[in-house]
């Protein structure tokens, strides 16, 4: 392989204007950082947004803006390494921290971008996705996929403040991105119905056997069945192996969006854990616990609801900072969109 391909100096002025003048170019001088050889070039840093730093920015929008001024009043955590403008935590994957106060609305919509809550503070907070509505408790997971309606709403007291993890950067960039807006859903579900129905891992309702639609049918994952079965997982996995659980759509067994995968960690008392290196990005967020995120050599340490971002092909160590407590990470990639795109790869 080369490493001398020709530059746009080597080429005469008046060839090269030519070109450009005719919407052209030449691949060659492009060709080593469209495609680097071995590894891909990366932009994102390994970041760490400190939840004790956002919180007061985020009380603070609320004073200035009011709901309606924002319809979702919104910081986004972005990616230095990216540009700040083009709101990326890592090159897929989008990284909001929402506030609701109590009494507001946010306004009904569906959009193209698949989103998700995770919770994390408050209480009295829900959201209505395809006319259920659907209680946001501290740790509970809400998709919102690719055209459903959602609204959300606070019907407590205090902040309710959670993440939002969206594909936006991909749905973005091929030119898809869009959204309608409509009046507020009318209620048609019992509250809480899909969890009801979908409960139980290997058991279903028996009508959907015949007639797997496709279509989220399981749209919340509260955080205390999630955070049970990470406990009873770890009393059946070996010491050397990551106490790790996918949310999945029960009816397909696979992820449950489209390009972005969501999952739970448990990092045992005293535990460091090297994460399999892959070609996938991905964020984690501190649920509850403190530990030490070792990120392609950069080292931060981490306590409850800060969120992290790790470049394609990073290096990951994650340690848990107590000897006798779990700490517990949410974690987003975008492994499904690689899986898709016939690109994803585990590495060691
Ligand atoms: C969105 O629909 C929400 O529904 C939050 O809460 C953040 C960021 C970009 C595009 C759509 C929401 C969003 C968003």
């Amino acid at each position: 392989m080369s490493n001398e391909l020709g530059r746009v100096e080597d080429l005469p002025p008046d060839y090269y204007n030519g070109l450009v003048s005719r919407n052209l170019m030449p691949l060659w001088p492009s060709l080593r950082a469209a495609l680097p050889y071995g590894k891909p070039a990366r932009n994102t840093q390994p970041m760490l947004w400190r939840y004790a730093d956002v919180r007061p920015e985020l009380m603070r929008a609320g004073e200035l803006t009011p709901i309606e001024k924002a319809e979702r009043r919104v910081l986004v955590l972005c990616n230095p390494g990216l540009g700040l403008d083009t709101l990326r935590a890592t090159p897929t994957i989008y990284i909001g921290l929402q506030l609701i106060l109590p009494g507001e609305t946010a306004p009904n919509h569906k959009h193209t971008p698949s989103a998700v809550r995770f919770v994390v503070e408050g209480n009295g907070g829900y959201t209505v996705v395809r006319g259920e509505k659907l209680p946001m408790e501290k740790g509970d997971l809400i998709l919102t996929p690719p055209g459903l309606w959602h609204q959300h709403g606070h019907e407590g007291t205090g902040p309710v403040v959670w993440l939002d993890a969206l594909d936006l950067p991909v749905v973005y960039g091929i030119e898809a991105s869009y959204c309608t807006e409509a009046p507020l859903q009318t209620i048609t579900d019992p509250k809480n119905a899909n969890v009801t129905r979908f409960r139980q891992g290997g058991v279903m309702p028996y009508s959907r056997l015949q007639r797997v639609r496709g279509d989220y049918p399981l749209l919340r994952f509260p955080w205390k069945e999630v955070k049970q079965t990470l406990g009873e997982l770890a009393s059946v996995t070996a010491k050397d192996e990551a106490v790790h659980l996918a949310y999945i759509n029960p009816e397909t067994g696979q992820e449950c969006l489209p390009t972005l995968g969501f999952s739970a960690l448990m990092l045992r008392p005293g535990e460091t854990l090297k994460m399999t290196k892959r070609s996938a990005s991905c964020c984690f967020h501190v649920v509850e616990g403190e530990g030490t995120a070792l990120i392609d050599g950069v080292s931060q340490k981490f306590t409850e609801a800060d969120t992290m971002a790790a470049p394609t092909h990073a290096e990951i160590t994650l340690s848990n900072a107590s000897g006798t407590t779990p700490t517990y990470l949410f974690m987003v990639d975008d492994a499904p969109l690689h899986r898709k795109l016939g690109i994803y790869e585990e590495f060691n």
